[in-house]
């Protein structure tokens, strides 16, 4: 088997930078304070760091409106902090990839205010501007993300323009190869500035239908359903000419050594598999989020597994996500419990996992009060439960006043169960789910099968989820109690002799197993052959 990159073998974790350390009292993380935490990371074995998005940024959607791709934002610090923190995380062996959000800028962005100055602005075609339809509405009936029409009308010059997501956020003219190597440039700035890739922000979206369709309406949406669903984003996303554009920026990226390309894409398997590319030239990993968008119970999930396995490009590489600063917390999805099983599950399934800063001590979605609400998603569309501060509190380090997170006031509220539930007592206990993550993770770097070794599926029957790694280095069987009963498994042959390297009760190290395992509740166990 050829050598692995390291973004094949490591384990990638992404920090929400304003919820991660705040280093100087205002209540809100910053880059300072991610890089005074580095040692968690090293305790906890990941190999490298995504960081959402640090520029500056009007804030409109918390980063992810940029006016200026090139600074660091002041409420997160400064070029120099950045340039600290790059070498601190280069000292300690970790990669950093960092956010680009090509699709759209924030409406404050110096681009967009040359683009509405006047229709005849050089960079009035940076930006998608449509007249008004016959009826002087929206050239179309494109939806945002975040509700409501995805255009805005402009006064001063009596045309539209289009933001799939806040106003605030114009989308970007990909059609314009002006565009394309400004964005390509701002690849290059960071490049050269030691960034070690990028994930890739919304990168289905950068291309729009050129005749601006009509999307069809959505014959599964219900009352209660966010505005997105309405229609079906069949023109307004995932358009063929996506995939050229990908492999321009691959092209920019493949101008230095050993970077990646990670595409945030949220799309059915089959469309997902394209975003590797033509002769794998796309994204190295487009995201795959079934871990995040499915139901779960055993049956499910090892289908979503097989399926998956079965779809990719011959060569391209798997990778898994539990969680993410936009969907709620794998610990509130599944349960305490269940969030063990899942940790065992992300980090010996074949692929790179992902993991979201918090999941390693269990944190859940906070009740976040009606006047402490800062997202967007939750005030344009309030109550559907679309809001996404519950999954962006702050880290839960010690028990020392606001979990060490801030000596000032935290922009959100911590989850109240921080006392307990915080780094440095679940470090103190030796079967806490902090420890279960630092083990597996160990347990991995140490077992090259469960990096390098293919996926074998082996049937189960009621809450059980099991499958083999297997490669020259060995045989390895994972077992997962999905449900809450204990469960006995007949392996027969293909156990006649084995050993527990890891149950997630932590208590079962050495254990042997001839053909027969019982499963306590929620339990998972990884069990080396021979
Ligand atoms: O998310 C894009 C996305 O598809 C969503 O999960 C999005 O959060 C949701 O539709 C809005 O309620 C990315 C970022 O991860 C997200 O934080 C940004 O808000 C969004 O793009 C716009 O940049
Ligand atoms: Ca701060």
């Amino acid at each position: 088997m050829a050598e692995l990159a390291w973004w094949q073998s490591g384990i990638i974790y992404q920090i929400y930078p304003r919820s991660f350390q705040d280093g100087n009292g205002d209540g809100i993380g910053d880059l300072q304070g991610i890089t005074r935490r580095l040692d968690h990371l090293i305790c906890l074995g990941v190999d490298a760091v995504w960081l959402s998005p640090f520029y500056q940024s009007p804030m409109a959607d918390f980063g992810y409106d940029i006016a200026d791709y090139c600074n660091v934002d002041p409420i997160f610090g400064s070029l120099a902090d950045f340039d600290r923190l790059r070498e601190e995380t280069r000292q300690r062996g970790l990669k950093l990839i960092l956010d680009l959000v090509p699709n759209h800028t924030s409406d404050r962005h110096p681009w967009f205010e040359e683009s509405r100055a006047s229709r005849h602005n050089a960079k009035r075609d940076w930006y998608i501007w449509r007249d008004p339809a016959a009826d002087g509405g929206p050239p179309n009936n494109w939806r945002s993300n975040f509700g409501g029409s995805a255009w805005e009308f402009d006064e001063a010059t009596g045309q539209y323009y289009y933001h799939a997501f806040l106003k605030e956020q114009p989308d970007l003219n990909w059609r314009n190869p002006a565009v394309r190597e400004a964005i390509y440039d701002v690849m290059r700035f960071w490049l050269d500035r030691g960034a070690d890739g990028f994930r890739v922000d919304v990168i289905w979206h950068l291309m729009k239908d050129a005749e601006f369709r009509d999307n069809p309406p959505n014959p599964g949406f219900q009352p209660g359903d966010p505005e997105i669903r309405r229609y079906l984003e069949v023109y307004s996303a995932d358009q063929p000419e996506i995939h050229d554009v990908i492999a321009e920026m691959r092209h920019v990226l493949d101008g230095y050594a050993e970077r990646v390309l990670i595409g945030e894409i949220y799309l059915p398997l089959e469309r997902l598999v394209a975003y590797y590319g033509a002769d794998l030239k796309g994204a190295h990993l487009p995201f795959n989020f079934q871990l995040v968008e499915s139901p779960w119970n055993a049956r499910t999930l090892a289908r979503i597994v097989e399926e998956y396995e079965r779809a990719l490009p011959a060569g391209g590489w798997p990778n898994w996500v539990l969680g993410n600063h936009d969907r709620p917390r794998i610990a509130s999805r599944v349960g305490q419990p269940q969030a063990r099983v899942a940790a065992m599950k992300l980090l010996t399934l074949r692929g790179t996992p992902t993991l979201y800063y918090g999941d390693e001590i269990g944190l859940e979605d906070a009740e976040i009060p009606p006047d402490l609400v800062q997202d967007p998603a939750e005030k344009n569309e309030p109550g559907l439960g679309l809001g996404r501060d519950p999954q962006r509190t702050p880290m839960q380090w010690d028990r020392s006043d606001n979990a060490g997170f801030t000596t000032g006031k935290p922009w959100l509220p911590l989850s109240p169960d921080w006392r307990e539930r915080n780094v440095a007592t679940l470090a103190e206990d030796e079967r806490s789910l902090l420890t279960l993550y630092r083990r597996l993770i160990a347990l991995r770097k140490a077992t090259p099968v469960l990096v390098a070794g293919s996926y074998v599926p082996i049937e189960m029957t009621k809450d059980l989820f099991a499958f083999e790694r297997v490669s020259e280095d060995g045989r390895v069987v994972v077992a997962l109690n999905l449900g809450p009963e204990p469960e006995t498994v007949d392996f027969g042959e293909r156990l006649a002799q084995g050993r527990i390297l890891l149950s997630t009760h932590l208590d079962r190290e050495g254990e042997s197993v001839t053909g027969r395992l019982a499963l306590r509740a929620d339990e998972g166990v990884i069990i080396a052959v021979g």
